[in-house]
């Protein structure tokens, strides 16, 4: 038989996505498809997190082996959330996305498991923008006082990542 085969999809979040924080919303509005939180969980290499752009965008930096290991949540989506994340993250333009494997944390069952998981990195950045502290978790509202700022703007058009 032909067809083809449905498997399961994640998305590994680590900023404005996770619950709490600004764009959240976006993986709860039914009309985006569908995300099913799975678990926290934390990226198996380390990888520089910053905030950067006059946005105060998080960015997780395509640069294995520096910086942390990154602490986020992983939600099971299907194909039509995958594509309004691509809007929101402005997919390919200002992020790509790959599949990397996240270890599962916190109590729930599936603790110590890894997932592949969808997850948005820059790519395309300023050498500059490694010198930024690396955070190993984010909260838009932290103690670093660089609150993330919603904009209608074409974000990747910013010139200062
Ligand atoms: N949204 C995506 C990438 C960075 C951001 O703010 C996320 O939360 O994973």
């Amino acid at each position: 038989m032909g067809g083809k085969v449905n498997s399961i999809m994640y998305a590994f979040v680590y900023g404005t996505l996770k619950r709490g924080e600004p764009n959240h919303h976006w993986l709860t509005d039914t009309t985006n498809g569908f995300a099913t939180f799975t678990g926290t969980g934390v990226i198996q290499s380390k990888y520089p997190l910053v905030i950067a752009s006059r946005y105060n965008i998080p960015f997780l930096v395509d640069k294995e082996g520096t910086g942390k290991n990154v602490h986020g949540e992983i939600y099971e989506i299907d194909e039509q959330m995958l594509a309004s994340l691509d809007v929101l993250e402005e997919y390919p333009k200002l992020y790509t996305r790959r599949e990397v494997p996240i270890l599962l944390t916190g109590d729930s069952n599936d603790s110590g498991l890894v997932k592949q998981a969808w997850t948005y990195f820059l790519t395309d950045f300023k050498p500059e923008l490694l010198t930024l502290p690396h955070l190993d978790s984010y909260l838009s509202n932290g103690s670093h006082n660089l609150p993330y700022v919603a904009s209608e703007d074409d974000l990747a058009d910013a010139n200062d990542i």
